[in-house]
């Protein structure tokens, strides 16, 4: 039987997900892009999960698409449909690390090129080996940023920062994207896993229905309003006020004791 291409490892309330493949720099085929979404699909219906770590094997962490993959060649042997191929595949995966009841941390072990680069991108948190590196590799090919990359590199680093990563395609050390912010965090290589469990493992701790919402609200807000986004925040809150973690949090101050936070 074949390796999987994702492996999926659950460690008390975190589930680990690793892009498996390595020999092709974990890029994304239809078979691996099948694993992933349905891993995560698994990981979200599982109300013992509290958080999530996707890394990859080997020394990337994912180069994009496979440009080798059947999967994206037309049937007819003409020019492929490439908008069909985002249709089918990254949109969705997108979409689905945006609503993850959960939170989700990248945890980038090596190059993250294309649409790899802007899957860790559009995770919650990202956490970078310092021997890592991100590619905007798009550009090369004769393509625009995808996996939300048009909407997420203006948003994280601003105008022209996020023009010239696309534009040049050149490489970005995993400090240099700390330092402008692309980024949350660069670590040594050695502890990048355990730095990236260790995190997930206190957010799992937390009140996550929160967490997720909190994405859910700044994200809902960059195109809103200052008024709109303050009603939202209402709005938001109205339902976190009515759920079992709020009341939580404050018997446990009050208490002088550790919360122990159960909404998903
Ligand atoms: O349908 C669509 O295309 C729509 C979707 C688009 C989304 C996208 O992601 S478009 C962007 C696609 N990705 C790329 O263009 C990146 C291509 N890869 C690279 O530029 C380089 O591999 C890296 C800069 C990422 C890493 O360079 P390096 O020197 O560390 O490694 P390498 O030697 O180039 O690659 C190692 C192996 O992985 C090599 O195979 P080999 O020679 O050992 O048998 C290489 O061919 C393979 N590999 C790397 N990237 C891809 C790949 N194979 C297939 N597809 C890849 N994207």
């Amino acid at each position: 039987m074949s390796e999987p291409n994702v492996l999926a490892e659950t460690r008390g309330a975190v589930r680990v997900l690793t892009l498996n493949r390595p020999a092709a720099l974990n890029s994304f085929t239809s078979a691996m892009h099948a694993e992933l979404l349905a891993a995560l699909d698994a990981a979200a219906a599982d109300a013992a999960l509290r958080a999530v770590v996707v890394t990859g094997a080997g020394r990337g962490f994912c180069a994009g698409q496979d440009l080798t993959d059947p999967g994206m060649a037309a049937a007819d042997g003409g020019a492929p449909d490439v908008g069909a191929v985002i249709e089918r595949h990254y949109r969705p995966l997108a979409l689905r690390v945006r609503a993850m009841p959960v939170p989700v941390i990248a945890a980038v072990n090596g190059v993250a090129a294309g649409a790899g680069a802007n899957f860790a991108l559009g995770c919650d948190i990202v956490l970078a080996a310092r021997g890592a590196s991100f590619i905007q590799a798009f550009s090369r090919i004769g393509l625009v940023p995808d996996c939300g990359g048009t909407w997420l590199l203006p948003r994280l680093v601003g105008r022209a920062r996020a023009l010239a990563l696309a534009m040049t395609g050149d490489k970005l050390a995993a400090d240099e994207a700390e330092r402008i912010g692309l980024i949350w965090r660069v670590v040594d290589d050695a502890v990048l896993i355990d730095e990236a469990i260790a995190l997930a493992e206190r957010l799992a701790a937390m009140p996550v229905r929160a967490l997720a919402e909190t994405r859910r609200a700044l994200d809902d807000a960059s195109t809103l309003d200052y008024g709109d986004a303050l009603a939202l925040e209402a709005r938001v809150q109205r339902e976190l006020g009515r759920a079992n973690d709020f009341a939580e949090g404050v018997a446990a101050f009050f208490a002088k004791r550790a919360p122990r936070f159960r909404d998903r």
